[in-house]
């Protein structure tokens, strides 16, 4: 029937179909969604075997054309655009079902999500991602950032597969507040530096960033009516640099950068103690009439306020309404920890006072957990950091706790005894200590009911640019993050070091300078 010629073709032909064929056939593994190293861990994840691919022309697509929705859709285009290299564009499309591409869905109507909650459902062709609120879109995209290969995070063209298993993710926050806290005070950090901590931060999901802007060696934040607290007190720092401060156009810029990530800005003036930039710029905010001298030590607990003097209150009443102006989130921190030359008899009533003066600019009231010894007012925060008892005096007030226990949650303690940075008042933290403990089980009577989440501060003492920044705060950030939200049943530290030693590629990737404990497992050879 075929001459020689025509058998030869069709044997190569059907060789070639049998080759394929069983190419197709020796499948490579089923995909488990539930093994990707996610940070923080999601509540639950199923798993359908299966790969989304990210093409060229994969686009994002929303379905309204809201700025929310636009701003997260963008975030994630912008992040995706460099190393895939693929003109990934943001669509706004009301037409469903989707021809394939990542849609971004507002459902009001998911009220389980909650506030920050979202629903990831990945298919072969489509990734859809549903939230409640606009805070969901952006917590479920960050996600997405982590299930593709950690070379996504660098800004030049990379060669992919760019592959995510299928399956369907269901998450949301244990805790509403979930934070880290950085001292621009003992050293001063310039709006790029703190950028680059939202970036960190909003990476791991956390929603608060509390900014410490006042203490004994520094005042950071223009105050108008006050021009001398940052021309005089901002001019220094520990060890007696140059200081500088935040313009209030600078931290306009800062609370709108964190805002399109989600976070607040949680300001800070410290009070009554840890004045002494304040009482060096403002000879009447002393008992005796007499500024101080500019400090740039390191001791703590020898300033205060006075607190009897009129001035002192119309002072922190021009400090607030000029702050909480710039401020969109529901709180302000009026310190208060560690007033050792404040009388207690005195200290209560300031405290008092400043608190009605927070609630009458229409903010809520945080402070270190001294404030328990106040009265507190209805909504006011004790931040947990170093007593236990305090912390139960502002339960038994009915007031919620924010957890920041030194031993556990201080980024300035020394990693082990070698670590250079850092103090070690309050121990020696190694990564798997910073991670392995429960907010609600660390004191007895204070349970998760009484508790609004967790923050880490990094104190700046001994640290002076972003390079000891990150050696402080990376690795243990992320563990925090991860107290902040997921269950404590979901949490153990021998499968938390896992997901946490292939986190390394992302920070390379992100060109975090991190410490590399010899308790987790570095999925990188070269370290
Ligand atoms: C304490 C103190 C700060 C120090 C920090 C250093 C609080 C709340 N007050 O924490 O002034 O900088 O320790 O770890």
């Amino acid at each position: 029937m075929f001459n020689k010629k025509q058998n030869r073709f069709l044997t190569i032909l059907f060789l070639g179909i049998v080759i394929v064929f069983l190419s197709l056939c020796a499948e490579r593994p089923a995909s488990d969604l539930s093994k990707e190293s996610l940070i923080p861990k999601p509540v639950t994840v199923t798993v359908s075997g299966e790969y989304f691919k990210l093409r060229p022309g994969t686009d994002i697509i929303i379905r309204e054309e809201k700025d929310e929705l636009k701003l997260t859709a963008q975030f994630l285009a912008d992040k995706l655009k460099s190393s895939t290299g693929f003109g990934i564009d943001v669509k706004v499309t009301r037409s469903k079902p989707h021809s394939g591409g990542i849609v971004l869905v507002a459902d009001p109507a998911k009220t389980t999500l909650g506030e920050e909650g979202y629903e990831l459902v990945i298919d072969k062709r489509t990734i859809t991602l549903t939230a409640a609120k606009p805070a969901g879109l952006f917590r479920g995209v960050q996600t997405i950032r982590q299930l593709l290969p950690a070379k996504i995070e660098l800004t030049s063209k990379q060669e992919g597969p760019w592959e995510i298993p299928t399956g369907t993710i269901t998450d949301y926050p244990e805790y509403g507040y979930r934070g880290a806290m950085i001292d621009v005070s003992r050293h001063f950090f310039g709006v790029e530096v703190i950028k680059k901590i939202i970036d960190y931060i909003s990476y791991y999901k956390m929603n608060m960033l509390h900014l410490h802007l006042s203490d004994d060696q520094g005042w950071r934040i223009e105050i108008k009516s006050w021009p001398n607290l940052t021309l005089h007190g901002g001019s220094t720092q520990v060890g007696g640099g140059k200081g500088g401060y935040y313009t209030q156009d600078q931290y306009s810029e800062l609370v709108k950068y964190a805002k399109d990530r989600f976070i607040d800005i949680i300001p800070e003036i410290d009070m009554p103690g840890h004045t002494n930039a304040a009482l060096a710029s403002y000879a009447e905010l002393n008992c005796d009439g007499k500024a101080t001298e500019l400090y740039t030590g390191t001791r703590v607990g020898f300033s205060t306020f006075c607190t009897d003097k009129e001035i002192t209150y119309k002072f922190i009443d021009d400090v607030v309404r000029e702050i909480t102006a710039l401020s969109p989130g529901s709180y302000f921190h009026i310190g208060g920890d560690e007033s050792h030359v404040t009388k207690v008899e005195d200290y209560i009533p300031f405290i008092n006072k400043v608190q009605d003066i927070v609630l009458s600019h229409g903010k809520k009231v945080i402070g270190w957990d001294e404030i328990a010894l106040s009265t507190l007012r209805e909504g006011s925060v004790a931040q947990n950091w170093a007593s236990a008892e305090n912390a139960a005096k502002a339960v038994a007030q009915g007031a919620k706790i924010l957890m920041s226990p030194a031993s556990r949650a201080y980024l300035d303690m020394k990693y082990d005894t070698t670590t250079k940075l850092g103090l070690r008042w309050a121990g020696l933290i190694e990564v798997n200590k910073a991670y392995n403990w429960d907010p609600a089980t660390l004191f007895p009577g204070i349970g998760k009911e009484n508790i609004i989440g967790v923050e880490a501060p990094l104190w700046t003492e001994t640290i002076t640019n972003l390079d000891e920044m990150e050696f402080m705060i990376f690795p243990r950030l992320p563990g925090y993050a991860e107290i902040g939200w997921t269950p404590a049943s979901g949490r153990n530290w021998d499968e938390y070091s896992l997901r946490l030693g292939k986190h390394s590629e992302r920070f390379q990737a992100m060109e975090i300078n991190f410490y590399r404990s010899k308790l987790v497992p570095w999925s990188i050879a070269e370290l």
